[in-house]
């Protein structure tokens, strides 16, 4: 039985002209509920797509590198394979092909499927193998999940001892950094194990990780906000989503719709941001997907990155205090202004590859429409939507002056009573798994070599210029 689903909107079917999907509505999806037997069955037709390609391809050029792009960040430079997602500057993200607003209507959702949002899980199935889930395979990822979510006690002795002023995000790294500890890739390959079996030994760690990482962000949140009182206990009959709100102390089912939709939308934006790229780099020195991970969340905490949404809550309640209920254009436009001229980026506006409003922000805006339309801070976002690009554009510096996914979720966050800021990041780290994971599964069933770009100073860089001339 084929469990492809079809999706009959024309405006669906107008963008898959445009961007087609990969593999999905043209190959039958498997009806298995082992995504490790699904996987193994579509690594062989992937190592072979590759072998071809580059036997046809393998001395073409697909680009051009010049000394801006070198000294800019490497922008533009294309030199990372990322089966996942990719991201078109004026579209947003496309998981295996399919855009947010697909996402949303084709993957199965919580609540035994009654629910509004997508399951991360799906999301998750989706990744890794291009195929859209049923229902019983998403809740076949809930149970998996649910069964490897323990964690070892020298973790949570760890987590329990760390100092209150340490951040969210340096906790979470370091507990991810000692959940090593469990890593079967680690001792398989001391023991030796043949490279073709690399992912299989990837694959255990993420999924193990994946299960792990809510109950370790929730220790982290309840020892610093909630005076260290334990998290509850994980209920086998539930998703991902559900446990972690739980472990967190939020029962409001609003707030559970609302987490798995972050948790999908945050999980994957290709292969060249920090997180992902990072996780990728040391992963393909072959250290263990905790290590690989925990390096990417290092990076996941930089404010030009993820620790962005935190750096949004702060300016906006900054904002607030000042202009009250005024929301006026100009009110708004002074701030907005203010904060440029002392020197700071607006956190959550730009972005190095969209140049359009990141469909991760208009999904949030739109849940808050339905949700929270007369929320005071939902009010002064969208004030500030209103003015903020003109001033961008105006100052004439962000090639971008569109708002990315941080100017939005911690709005969302705060209505439902997470007001603690600093904690954000962390969240955003749990989703980043998604991603990062089903691309480091694929980069060892891909058999991808350690990664290891040229680099030359600036004397010899001057030197490649003018013999280029
Ligand atoms: N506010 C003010 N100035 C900005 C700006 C913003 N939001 N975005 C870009 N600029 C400035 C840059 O600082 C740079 O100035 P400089 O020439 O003096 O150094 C200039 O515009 C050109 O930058 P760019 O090419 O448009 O952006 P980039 O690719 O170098 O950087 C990003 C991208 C996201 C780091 C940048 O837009 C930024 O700092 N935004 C604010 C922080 C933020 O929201 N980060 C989250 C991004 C999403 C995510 O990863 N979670």
């Amino acid at each position: 039985m084929s469990m492809i689903r079809t999706v009959a909107s024309s405006a669906l079917q107008q963008s898959k002209v445009l961007f087609p999907a990969v593999s999905i509505g043209v190959r039958n999806a498997s009806s298995s509920t082992n995504l490790k037997d699904v996987l193994a069955d579509l690594i062989p037709e992937k190592q072979k797509e590759v072998v071809a390609l580059r036997k046809e391809y393998g001395n073409k050029k697909v680009g051009e590198v010049t000394l801006d792009m070198i000294y800019g960040g490497m922008r533009g430079i294309k030199g990372l394979v990322t089966e996942t997602s990719v991201l078109d500057p004026d579209e947003g993200i496309r998981f295996r092909g399919y855009s947010i607003p697909e996402c949303q209507k084709i993957l199965p959702k919580g609540n035994a499927g009654k629910g509004e949002e997508p399951l991360p899980e799906g999301l998750f199935w989706l990744l890794c193998t291009g195929q859209v889930p049923s229902q019983e395979q998403a809740d076949a990822i809930s149970e998996e999940w649910n069964k490897r979510a323990a964690l070892p006690n020298h973790v949570i002795t760890m987590l329990n001892n760390f100092p209150s002023n340490l951040h969210p995000m340096s906790q979470f790294s370091a507990g991810i950094t000692a959940l090593n500890s469990e890593s079967k890739f680690a001792k398989a390959y001391s023991d030796g194990v043949k490279k073709a079996s690399y992912w299989e030994y990837v694959y255990e760690d993420s999924m193990d990780m994946i299960a792990k990482l809510p109950t370790v962000a929730s220790i982290i949140y309840r020892n610093l906000y909630r005076d260290g009182t334990a998290v509850t206990a994980i209920d086998n009959k539930k998703d991902w989503s559900w446990n972690f709100c739980s472990m967190l102390g939020y029962d409001n089912a609003d707030f559970i719709e609302l987490m798995r939709m972050y948790l999908t939308i945050h999980s994957d934006h290709e292969g060249g941001n920090v997180s992902a790229h990072t996780t990728h780099l040391v992963g393909s020195a072959l250290s263990d997907p905790y290590l690989s991970f925990a390096a990417g969340m290092n990076g996941l905490a930089g404010p030009l990155h993820g620790l962005a949404n935190q750096e949004v809550l702060v300016w906006l309640t900054k904002v607030q205090e000042d202009v009250g209920k005024d929301f006026s254009e100009e009110k708004m436009r002074d701030w907005v202004w203010n904060t440029l001229k002392s020197g700071q980026v607006i956190p959550g506006y730009g972005h190095a590859v969209l140049r359009k409003t990141d469909p991760r922000y208009t999904c949030q805006r739109e849940f808050a429409l339905r949700k929270l339309p007369n929320d005071p801070l939902f009010k002064l976002v969208s004030a500030l939507y209103k003015v903020t690009p003109d001033v961008l554009i105006e100052q004439g510096k962000a090639k971008n002056p569109w708002p990315n996914v941080d100017a939005h979720s911690g709005v969302l966050l705060q209505y439902y009573g997470m007001t603690e800021m600093n904690y954000y990041t962390v969240m955003f780290g749990v989703s980043r798994a998604l991603g990062c994971m089903s691309s480091l599964i694929w980069d060892r069933a891909m058999g991808l070599p350690i990664e290891r770009p040229k680099s030359f100073d600036t004397p010899s860089y001057r030197k490649l210029a003018e013999s280029a001339k």
